[in-house]
């Protein structure tokens, strides 16, 4: 089966990551992890991640550059991460669908959350291209 794109926003704020806690499903409900979802048929990485943003968290977001890397999901997703940050006039985030909370990490609080195993990698990357911390 040929891979399928996941992407998630590394959305940051004033120097702070924005971080969202699952609710479901089960197996994931309470870890955190960086905000997105798939990329649909037909549909470019940029778009799929500023319509996540917009139906999860109510934002108008913009994407900046693609954060280096792939991590593997359960099979067929892979995880690619974007730079985003939200338009003047965005409102600000809320917990509007698949997740029970948000918080914007500052650097040094940055692993304060359970993150997803599978974002850890990824979070790391974030810290090391953005070089908050
Ligand atoms: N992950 C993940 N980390 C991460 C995201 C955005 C997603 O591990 N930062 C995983 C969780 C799911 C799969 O990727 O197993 C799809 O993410 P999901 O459920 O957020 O994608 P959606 O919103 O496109 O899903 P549906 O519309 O519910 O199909």
């Amino acid at each position: 089966m040929s891979e399928r794109i996941v992407v998630a926003a590394a959305l940051v704020d004033g120097g702070r990551l924005l971080a969202a806690r699952r609710s479901a499903p089960a197996d994931l409900a309470g870890r955190w992890e960086l905000p997105g979802g798939k990329v649909e048929a037909g549909e470019s990485p940029e778009a799929a991640l500023v319509r996540e943003l917009h139906e999860e968290l109510g934002v108008a977001a913009e994407p900046g550059e693609r954060v280096p890397g792939r991590w593997p999901l359960r099979a067929p997703f892979v995880l690619h991460v974007w730079t985003a940050r939200l338009l003047p006039g965005s409102a600000a985030p809320e917990p509007l669908e698949d997740h029970d909370a948000l918080r914007w990490l500052a650097p040094d609080r940055i692993w304060d959350v359970p993150w997803l195993d599978q974002d850890v990698p990824a979070v790391e990357r974030v810290i090391a291209h953005l070089g908050l911390g």
